[in-house]
């Protein structure tokens, strides 16, 4: 496996890691305490291409390929988590159904307007009654005329109060559910009987609003279902498909975070003195390090792999991406807790931002596909193997 990362790929990360360090970096406290990310940030984002990672060129996308997105997410990483996040739905979960099984004229209406960052996508797949067992939802569709009307809540969606366009998954048949019976639709914010509902308060992941989505009698045109007609009845396969691409750039910000948390750790062990020396000359500090810095190692080649693997052989890794979720998620919640546990008390303190990291990232193990799903994901692949 070569590891040799393309020129286009560094320049783009060069530019990514300059953006954060300048731009994001700084107001990173800033956006914690307002909750909200300064537009004129948001503009620096769309002139930099950033909304359209993963979205093909010919729709106005940089089409980085999977290991250029996650390389950029690895970069992101690095800052506060809802600058990733912002720009996560649009490049993954929001746009990534229509980029898969669309319509071309589905893609021409919608993708140039993601790419750019006009407008915001969210995926709306997880209910009250459906998280982990998302085949339970309970969102009904029904064709009445020539519309189909959707009725249902969903939860805990991403960006779903300033979302334009949502991915919604509901249920069309409900013998068939999973393997036949769930469709995709593609809902505007201005279709009728389309509502923003409560929006949560989090333990984390300030900046960045999570939101229940209501759909009253809404009414969606037949040319809005995700990949048209032929596609009634398969938006579950839409949905896995689109997650498993989203568990390899989760993967790769929960790296990025882990690798900032290993370089503020070990700042932070050099300068920090007690009996009379810096703390990182004693081998208690030096053994954390040591951890942390060879299970940011694996976590990086496993990465890159997987994401190389998805590039080449143009089809799904399933079980690979799975296996990136589960490891960096749990690798950088393990080395947010070393983070704190070096800084002492000041890593708890809201000062710092190992703080930040600790409750950011302890979303990471739970959306997108808990780490019992991941691991039944693999299982399953294994067994089927
Ligand atoms: N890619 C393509 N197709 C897939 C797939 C994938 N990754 N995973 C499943 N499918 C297909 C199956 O092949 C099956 O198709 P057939 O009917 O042709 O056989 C169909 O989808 C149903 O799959 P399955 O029987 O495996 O469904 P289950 O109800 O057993 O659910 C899990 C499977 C648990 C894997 C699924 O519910 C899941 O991923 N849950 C987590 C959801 C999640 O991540 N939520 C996070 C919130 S959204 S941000």
């Amino acid at each position: 496996m070569d590891f040799e990362i393309p020129e286009h790929l560094t320049a783009m990360v060069d530019t990514v890691r300059r953006f954060v360090k300048q731009d994001l970096e700084p107001i990173s406290r800033q956006v914690e305490e307002e909750d909200r990310i300064p537009e004129e940030v948001v503009q620096t984002m769309r002139r930099l291409g950033l909304f359209g990672l993963a979205i093909p060129e010919k729709y106005g996308g940089l089409e980085l390929g999977t290991l250029g997105e996650c390389l950029v997410y690895e970069e992101l990483g690095r800052t506060n988590a809802c600058f990733r996040t912002r720009l996560g739905t649009n490049n993954g979960i929001g746009s990534q159904g229509i980029v898969l099984d669309g319509t071309k004229a589905q893609k021409e209406k919608y993708l140039p307007r993601l790419a750019s960052g006009e407008w915001i996508a969210c995926f709306a797949l997880t209910e009250p009654e459906a998280g982990s067992d998302a085949a339970n939802i309970q969102t009904t569709a029904e064709l009445v005329g020539d519309h189909w009307v959707l009725n249902g809540r969903k939860h805990f969606i991403t960006n779903g109060d300033i979302a334009d366009v949502a991915t919604v998954f509901a249920v069309n048949d409900k013998q068939k559910r999973a393997k036949g019976g769930i469709t995709a639709f593609i809902v505007e914010k201005t279709f009728p009987g389309f509502y923003v509902g409560t929006i949560e308060r989090k333990m984390g992941m300030r900046g960045s609003h999570t939101c229940e989505l209501v759909f009253d009698d809404c009414r969606v045109p037949p040319e809005n279902v995700i990949g048209g007609g032929s596609m009634v009845g398969q938006g579950f396969k839409t949905a896995m498909k689109t997650l498993d691409k989203g568990r390899l750039t989760m993967g790769a910000s929960s790296l990025g975070s882990a690798q900032k948390l290993l370089e503020l750790s070990v700042d932070y062990a050099r300068q920090r003195v007690q009996f009379g020396r810096p703390i990182a000359q004693f081998q208690a500090i030096q053994f954390m390090l040591a951890d942390m810095a060879t299970q940011v190692y694996a976590a990086r080649q496993m990465l890159y792999h997987a994401a190389s693997l998805r590039d080449k052989k143009g089809s799904s890794v399933i079980k690979e991406a799975s296996m990136v979720k589960l490891f960096c998620t749990e690798m950088a919640n393990r080395i947010a807790d070393m983070a704190v546990q070096i800084h002492g008390g000041l890593g708890y303190m809201k000062d710092f931002p190992v703080e930040r990291f600790y409750r950011d990232l302890r979303l990471t193990r739970i959306y997108e596909g808990t780490s019992e799903i991941q691991r039944l994901v693999i299982a399953r692949e294994l067994l089927r193997e």
